[in-house]
């Protein structure tokens, strides 16, 4: 069964404001000077390795940005222009939020369970709300109109709209997936956040995740809590910390609250359960965080698993030692590694896994995608064309306020549709 993934291409407006506390790369990168152009072609890049890997490949768009909606229901008004330049003015960060690219990490995009864990036998999809970070918050209505284009066909697919946003949900990056293969029954795992009294918020509420497996009628489900040392560490997602694929969990030995108990349902509960854990005493926190290691796409490929990593993880000596020996042991089926340069996302704290959301599908519910989100090595080549052209070189902080910018990523983005062959109104759009 084929595992498409789907990563966000990275909007021309990719910035680094520093709009995510708790997320220790965006929030020490505020204010640096950003290069959509690289990081788009960087996104691509690691694309077309997965493709090159035998995995399916599609992408979703980044969003129309800035979010003038945004800046309009906050009060200003007249034409785009005056209503972005007022907003500069007055509220800087504000207006960073709407320009937020953050669209671009769609392992929060949604949260999915396949067609063989679910009641009624279709793939479930329940767009997240992103209600804790308010430039992230905006990102659902754009992404729902997504899913529903890509996931149209109703014998195959639910998309469902977001849980309410009392209840924070950041979608697949907490939720993680165990069965022995991909087309077998699985044991779905939320992983919420609680962190009392931290520095750092939690961002997923527990009752989001209910509602999720509730909504998705999932047969066997899991509700796993993060330990706070890792929200506090840095980890303001669980896939900073773990990473599941088929029997198999990549994590830092400090992940999850009640570790023990975790580790003791997955081997009673998932045939062929393959534990590969980093122990904190070779391996810090600090060390997962900086380099990202766990937040590798981890992918079944021709004969085993692959791990696709970023710079970061080879760049830290304890880290890449800790994996060669991953590598090395035919106890895991972890064969090879692959180092991408994704600097630009990392920067924001997007690594390899937080690009890519992962539905799993039949080959005929994989034939029901609309083609036009797929990926092949002609449309990459295109698309890379497309970013050299469109997508702004550089972007400061004050850029943010200058309006031939805004017509700078608007034409960017139009070109983009023009040559998916998707409508603005496809999307809701005006
Ligand atoms: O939500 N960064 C994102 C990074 C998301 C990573 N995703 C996963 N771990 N799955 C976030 O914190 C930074 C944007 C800025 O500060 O300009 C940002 O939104």
């Amino acid at each position: 069964m084929p595992e498409l993934q789907l990563d966000g291409l990275v909007g021309p407006s990719h910035n680094y404001a520093g709009l995510s506390l708790g997320n220790l790369a965006a929030t020490s990168n505020a204010g640096a000077v950003s290069a959509p152009r690289a990081a788009a072609l960087q996104g691509l890049a690691k694309m077309r390795l997965v493709l090159g890997l035998g995995v399916p490949q599609g992408l979703l768009l980044p969003h129309d940005r800035p979010n003038l909606g945004l800046l309009r229901a906050m009060g200003f008004d007249g034409n785009d222009r005056a209503v972005l330049t007022a907003a500069h003015g007055e509220d800087a960060a504000l207006v960073a939020a709407a320009w937020s690219a953050s669209a671009m990490w769609t392992a929060n995009a949604a949260t999915v369970s396949p067609a063989a864990d679910t009641a009624d036998g279709r793939t479930h999809i329940t767009v997240a709300n992103l209600a804790t970070m308010p430039h992230r918050a905006q990102e659902w209505p754009a992404t729902l109109a997504q899913l529903r284009l890509a996931f149209a066909d109703p014998r195959h697919f639910v998309v469902h709209p977001p849980v309410p946003a009392s209840f924070g949900d950041e979608g697949a990056a907490n939720h993680m997936r165990l069965a022995p293969g991909h087309e077998a029954p699985g044991l779905e795992v939320f992983v919420y956040g609680e962190n009392p009294g931290g520095r750092f918020p939690a961002r997923q509420h527990p009752r989001a995740s209910a509602a999720v497996a509730r909504r998705h009628g999932l047969r066997r489900v899991l509700l796993a809590p993060q330990a706070d040392c890792a929200i506090e560490a840095g980890a303001f997602h669980n896939d900073v910390v773990a990473v599941a694929n088929g029997p198999v969990l990549l994590a830092h030995e400090q992940a999850f609250a009640d570790r023990d108990g975790l580790v003791a349902r997955l081997a009673a509960e998932v045939p062929g359960f393959c534990l590969v854990e980093a122990p904190a005493g070779e391996v810090s926190l600090e060390d997962a965080v900086g380099s990202y290691l766990f937040n590798a796409a981890l992918l079944s490929v021709e004969g085993g698993m692959a791990l696709v990593l970023p710079g970061e993880a080879q760049a830290n000596p304890r880290v890449w030692r800790w994996l060669q020996r991953v590598v090395q042991d035919p106890a895991n089926p972890i064969h090879t590694l692959h180092v991408r340069d994704l600097r630009e996302s990392m920067r924001n704290g997007g690594g390899p896994a937080c690009l890519r959301l992962r539905v799993q599908l039949s080959d005929a519910a994989l034939a029901a995608v609309d083609r036009r989100v797929l990926l092949d090595e002609a449309r990459l080549d295109a698309l890379e064309r497309l970013v050299e052209r469109w997508w702004p070189e550089r972007i400061a902080p004050a850029d943010l306020g200058n309006p031939d910018l805004m017509d700078q990523c608007r034409a960017a983005r139009r070109a983009l549709l023009d040559a998916l062959g998707i409508a603005p109104r496809e999307l809701g759009e005006a």
